[in-house]
């Protein structure tokens, strides 16, 4: 859907002025969207995975882990579709805040693409670098965004989301280095072009919730504090917008709608950008790709 035909719609969670913001910058911070009692819910989610976590000695397709990570010293980074795996986790999206902010920003018509729990481990969880998400998964029209909820307080030391203003609506960079490898982030002389000096920090306490458009620049520092980051994402897409390439983050909820009536028709913008290499056979996470790690 388009931002003028979304801007008419009814608002459910969002205020007009927070909608003019996303719209205009490109991502935004809202406090206190999630109440105590679905954090609470969210947390407990997030206690299983850990444990679940101390049983491994390596990444799997579900469970990303940091170099170092032991039973007695885990350091879980990521966990890919946890909504696979927990059903508070996917109803907050059908039938709670997390649809409703949806429909607020992609019109009545929800879509699922992915969801992820990206913990960011205090005492050195693992900075993301600068991208943005379209190289990942380009769609068929730009209708797509990202809600993350921080589960904890997030300020500063604990490397919350960045974005750069206004970056959604200015270019969208290859994300492979000259030899044609993909790297999932930015890469220098294109850093260049940005205007770091229009940043945007994305922090909130517990309960907040970090939205952001899919071409926005957007990264986070590493979290040094004695505090975890751990932040749940959900991406979804306006229904008249579809991927162009294969699911890197496969999930029993890929394509579903979430909200509203499917009528059958999407929307393409035209133009040409650069598509991301296929993942079918396997994919890691947006950390270990950057940090360029190796898997066995
Ligand atoms: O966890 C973060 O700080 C950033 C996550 C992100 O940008 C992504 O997963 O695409």
């Amino acid at each position: 859907m388009t931002e003028k035909e979304i801007l008419k719609t009814k608002l459910k969670k969002l205020t007009q002025s927070q909608r003019v913001e996303f719209f205009r910058d490109g991502g935004l911070c809202v406090e206190g969207l999630i109440n105590a009692e679905w954090v609470k819910k969210l947390n407990d989610a997030v206690a299983q995975f850990n444990e679940e976590s101390k049983k491994l000695d390596k990444s799997n397709t579900t469970y990303d882990l940091q170099p170092g990570h032991t039973k007695k010293n885990p350091k879980l980074r990521r966990v890919t579709s946890p909504c696979d795996f927990n059903e508070d986790l996917w109803k907050i999206l059908t039938e709670g805040p997390i649809g409703d902010v949806a429909e607020d920003l992609l019109g009545h018509t929800v879509r699922f693409y992915q969801s992820k729990l990206n913990f960011k481990s205090s005492k050195g969880g693992t900075e993301v670098k600068w991208h943005q998400d379209k190289p990942f998964f380009p769609h068929t029209n730009d209708s797509v965004i990202t809600l993350g909820v921080y589960l904890n307080d997030c300020d500063d030391p604990q490397g919350p989301l960045e974005i750069v203003n206004g970056s959604h609506k200015k270019n969208t960079f290859s994300h492979y280095d000259n030899e044609n490898i993909w790297r999932g982030n930015i890469q220098e002389t294109d850093l260049k072009k940005i205007d770091f000096d229009n940043k945007k920090v994305l922090k909130g306490k517990a309960g907040s919730m970090a939205i952001i458009n899919y071409r926005t620049v957007h990264g986070s520092k590493p979290n040094f504090s004695d505090k975890d980051r751990p932040l749940l994402l959900y991406v979804l897409s306006s229904g008249d917008s579809v991927p162009y390439t294969p699911q890197p983050l496969k999930s029993k909820y890929e394509q579903i709608i979430v909200r509203g009536e499917y009528d059958n028709r999407i929307h393409c913008d035209s133009g040409e950008f650069v598509v991301p290499p296929n993942w079918t056979n396997g994919y890691s996470s947006i950390f270990a790709l950057q940090q360029k790690e190796n898997r066995s």
